[in-house]
């Protein structure tokens, strides 16, 4: 047995986000979101379902909260609901949607819990959809707004913020695919998108800054590592793009550089772009994204194999093939590759150095039920977390300034496009009572953050 232990201050958390498990979608004056309004258009979800219930979330968080301090858990990452907020988008406050996100932080707080409040997972105001969304300027103006609503209502608590979580989907997945809300294929409304989200980001940090003192302050951004398919020409220049489009994209900007040059010339030369470029940038604009931040979320699930060949349903981006038949995969049909986090992180901290490195999700898909006894026992996402625990370990080893790990997710809950579908969470939730059990999972987990430290044979 070996035994891999971990930074005394290292941070071990878990994740979830505010319509994937809150529920009380009509309740106590929050307005339409922009999932309210897909997930309720036929043929969007699979399954059919929504987010109305979800884990009850908003009527059981003390339970919930109970649940994590029972397992050991010093560290949780929510997302705040826009339109529980200020349900017109912009303009007028919602006292209650403000009350419960305090009484949420207060009693984690009381639990010896550091809340993480994401403030952009993805569910915009519907109102601010019908205006063209993150496709117009106005949006990322009236997240600033939104933003320092929250800031100044929950600053004096809560001491770590994330701007948004995962931009690529909240453009990309959302606005060009057209498989996450809006459900947009638009290609030239989700460069927008990109941009007014990373502007949004810029604009909102020193407005935080000033509500919060002493808050650190960062952006999560869902990551993937890759490898050409062959060492063909063809399929490595498609890597090269893949690249650009899911990662650099993103981070070049964030970091202090222009949208990646190359980009910008395939989005021309494939019509994505006028031949002016990116239109949507003026003066100042690259400024205000490339703010220095505290840290970095990096979200890791899975690399890309890429191959050149085009696939018409993904708007002619390279092929991203994520087979490897003698592999592992999870039920959402993703690789199970641990080194990809390693590779990630280091490839992050050697290309941009960020000051500090949250990995604000990581997490599997398993459908494992209660056994007879009731215990579910999920050994392939214990070992999965496992895995990518030590491979987070091993870049840490080389280098790079990894401060915390939230798994993904706490509870089971709705997965977007999937609906009920697909189970992350580390504590099974029967949708029908609402019970909560604990995987093995969990209760392992409660074991590594109790040593601080993994034992691998
Ligand atoms: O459930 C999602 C989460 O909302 C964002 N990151 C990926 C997870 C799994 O798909």
């Amino acid at each position: 047995m070996t035994n891999i232990s971990f930074p005394k201050e290292f941070a071990w958390g878990v994740a979830t986000s505010s319509y994937q498990i809150e529920g009380a979608a009509m309740e106590d004056g929050r307005g339409e979101s922009i999932w309210d309004r897909f997930s309720k258009t036929p043929g969007k979800v699979r399954d059919g379902t929504n987010g109305d219930v979800a884990c009850d979330h908003y009527h059981r968080f003390r339970e919930d909260i109970a649940l994590m301090k029972g397992l050991g858990i010093k560290h949780y990452r929510f997302s705040v609901a826009w339109p529980r907020i200020i349900p017109g988008g912009r303009g007028k406050v919602n006292p209650p949607g403000l009350d419960f996100y305090g009484r949420l932080v207060d009693a984690l707080l009381e639990a010896g819990i550091e809340p993480y409040v994401t403030l952009y997972h993805w569910d915009l105001p519907q109102v601010l959809q019908d205006e063209g969304g993150w496709a117009k300027r106005s949006t990322a103006e009236a997240f600033v707004e939104y933003a320092g609503v929250v800031a100044r209502s929950l600053g004096d608590r809560v001491k770590k913020w994330i701007t948004h979580n995962e931009p690529w989907c909240a453009s990309m997945l959302s606005y060009q695919m057209g498989i996450h809300a809006p459900g947009l294929k638009d290609y030239r409304a989700a460069l927008a998108a990109s941009h007014h989200v990373l502007l949004s980001h810029g604009l909102a940090v020193p407005v935080i800054r000033a509500a919060s003192p002493g808050a650190e302050v960062g952006i999560t951004l869902n990551l993937t590592p890759w490898v050409p398919a062959s060492p063909s020409d063809a399929d490595r220049d498609a890597a090269r793009h893949f690249d650009g489009y899911f990662n650099r994209w993103f981070l070049d900007p964030l970091f202090g550089h222009h949208y990646p040059a190359d980009m910008i010339a395939d989005h021309i030369a494939a019509g994505h772009l006028p031949p002016e470029g990116l239109t949507v940038v003026k003066p100042g604009d690259l400024q205000e994204i490339a703010v220095k931040c505290d840290f970095l979320g990096i979200n890791y699930y899975n690399r890309a194999v890429v191959r050149s060949d085009k696939v018409p349903e993904a708007q002619n981006e390279p092929r991203t093939v994520f087979v490897a038949p003698e592999k592992e995969w999870t039920e959402m049909g993703w690789e199970v590759y641990p080194d990809g986090l390693r590779e990630i992180l280091m490839r992050v901290h050697l290309d941009y150095r960020p000051r500090k490195i949250y990995i604000t999700e990581n997490g599997a898909s398993y459908s494992t039920a209660p056994g007879e006894d009731g215990r579910v026992r999920d050994e392939k996402r214990l070992s999965f977390l496992r895995d990518h625990f030590i491979a987070a370990r091993r870049a840490m080893e080389q280098g790079a300034p990894v401060a915390g790990y939230f798994v993904w997710s706490l509870m089971d809950n709705f997965e977007w496009d999937r609906g009920y579908s697909q189970r992350f969470g580390i504590v099974w939730v029967d949708y029908k009572t609402q019970q909560r059990i604990p995987k093995d999972s969990a209760l392992w987990y409660r074991g590594v953050i109790a040593e601080n430290a993994l034992s691998v044979s």
